[in-house]
């Protein structure tokens, strides 16, 4: 079937039963290819129903899909005419692991750092409306993107301002590691509810069986009910900022997802589709692995082994020689930001708990706390991938330099990256180092 898939058309025409079956050998084939080149895995194998969902109740490039980061977009560039370009993926000259402007007109903005999506998703919409056009514009983004403050500020503003607009909100509880914070702790709890409301529905049917009183009984129950979800049900944090909440969707289920869009379509103002979604579905090494398989070298699909075994790196020798340092100095503390493991501070997280701080995807926050450390007189061993320090730069100027804190400041991948070609390069700070 996916022979025959050469554009977003050929999708829309197939049944429900036939997508599934798509999705299916979407898998497969995104799993060989990956396995032989290399690259994000984890999140595109999740994204596969939602991505089939979008491109059979959306029009592109009329409608306009912003992918925050972008590392999940393969799904996408196989519907819409990649599907053999997928092949050259992380070689010489070979397809972006990103969305490109310049590869496709249904890549309508280039993504690459983390927590982008709805402030480029809203500008977008607000330019539709002061031209007068009535396309859909949709953002779609992972719980751990969501805990960048670029985000939380975009969500603010669209809430407010009642743009019509699409946030879907992927959530497969991961970021690279597994999520964390205040964000991560409300999606969780909606999750949970979601439980509790499977099982009041069996609840209602068994009492509305009672004869007589039955039906009367059930109403007064959910009228109670309703006005105690008002105090407590979690999900209305995003109704109070002004968004529609749909939600939680089985983000594994086609026709469902296809539901919601259609709905989301038809309401005016900002809408939020919250789905969820298992980082890794249906390899299920990388379902146990999800942080291994987000991205990675070749491997082989039997045993889930990376071809090429990675000799020791700059990053483990940091990590062990922090460990070294921070036994004979209890003030040392490490900070990252969603990047434990790319950064080599597992162990370090590991042996000192409570002197590790893993504060999500925010560069910002990560240098400014630091500079709140070394203040008073902890020693803050900060580490960033260069590129991403760029988040961080008026922090580095205003909080730490003018200040003349000591806080170290340590700039992982500080050279020429080569496996993916992001719209950013990764040597910004090369040349100030
Ligand atoms: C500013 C910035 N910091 C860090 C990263 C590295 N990074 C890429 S994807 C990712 C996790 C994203 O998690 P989520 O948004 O939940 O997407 P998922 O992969 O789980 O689908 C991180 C930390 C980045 N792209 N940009």
């Amino acid at each position: 079937m996916l022979e025959k898939i050469n554009s977003a058309e050929d999708v829309k025409k197939l049944n429900i039963e036939e997508q599934n079956k798509l999705a299916e050998e979407i898998r497969k084939y995104i799993l060989e290819v990956v396995s032989k080149n290399g690259g994000h895995l984890a999140s595109n194998l999740g994204v596969v129903e939602l991505t089939i969902a979008l491109h059979t109740v959306f029009d592109l490039p009329k409608d306009k899909i912003v992918w925050d980061v972008g590392h999940q977009t393969y799904v996408h560039k196989i519907i819409t005419g990649r599907r053999e370009q997928l092949k050259t993926l992380r070689q010489l000259n070979g397809i972006s692991g990103f969305p490109k402007t310049d590869e496709s007109k249904t890549d309508c903005f280039n993504t690459g750092h983390s927590s982008t999506s709805i402030s480029a998703a809203l500008g977008i919409a607000r330019a539709r409306d002061i031209k007068g056009e009535d396309n859909n514009v949709i953002a779609v983004i992972g719980d751990g993107a969501l805990t960048g403050g670029m985000a939380l500020e975009a969500l603010n503003d669209a809430g407010f301002s009642q743009t019509r607009l699409t946030v879907i909100l992927n959530d497969n509880e991961m970021s690279i590691s597994k999520n964390i914070g205040g964000i991560s702790m409300l999606l969780s709890k909606i999750r949970t509810r979601r439980g509790y409301t499977k099982s009041n529905v069996s609840a209602k049917n068994i009492i509305n069986k009672i004869p007589g009183i039955g039906p009367i009984f059930v109403k007064i129950v959910q009228r109670v009910k309703r006005s105690i979800k008002q105090l407590i049900i979690p999900k209305m944090y995003f109704e109070d900022i002004g968004f529609r909440y749909l939600g939680p969707v089985d983000g594994h289920n086609i026709e469902e997802l296809e539901r919601m869009l259609n709905i989301s379509k038809k309401l005016d103002g900002p809408v939020l589709i919250h789905i969820l979604t298992k980082k890794g579905k249906g390899y299920k090494i990388a379902e146990e692995n999800p942080d291994k398989f987000h991205g990675t070298g070749p491997f082989d699909i039997e045993t889930g082994k990376t071809k090429k075994e990675k000799s020791k790196d700059y990053s483990a020798v940091f990590g062990e020689k922090l460990i070294e340092l921070a036994k004979n100095n209890k003030k040392i503390v490490a900070i990252t930001a969603a990047m434990r493991d790319g950064t080599g501070l597992r162990k370090f997280a590991e042996e000192f708990p409570d002197r590790f701080f893993d504060v999500g995807i925010a560069e910002q926050h990560a240098l400014g706390l630091a500079a709140g450390m070394a203040k008073e007189g902890v020693v803050p061993v900060v580490s960033i991938y260069s590129s991403f320090y760029q988040r961080g730069y008026d922090q580095v100027i205003h909080d730490i330099a003018a200040q003349n804190l000591p806080v170290v400041m340590c700039v992982d991948r500080a050279g020429v990256v080569g496996q993916d070609r992001s719209n950013t390069s990764r040597f910004t700070w090369y040349g100030i180092f």
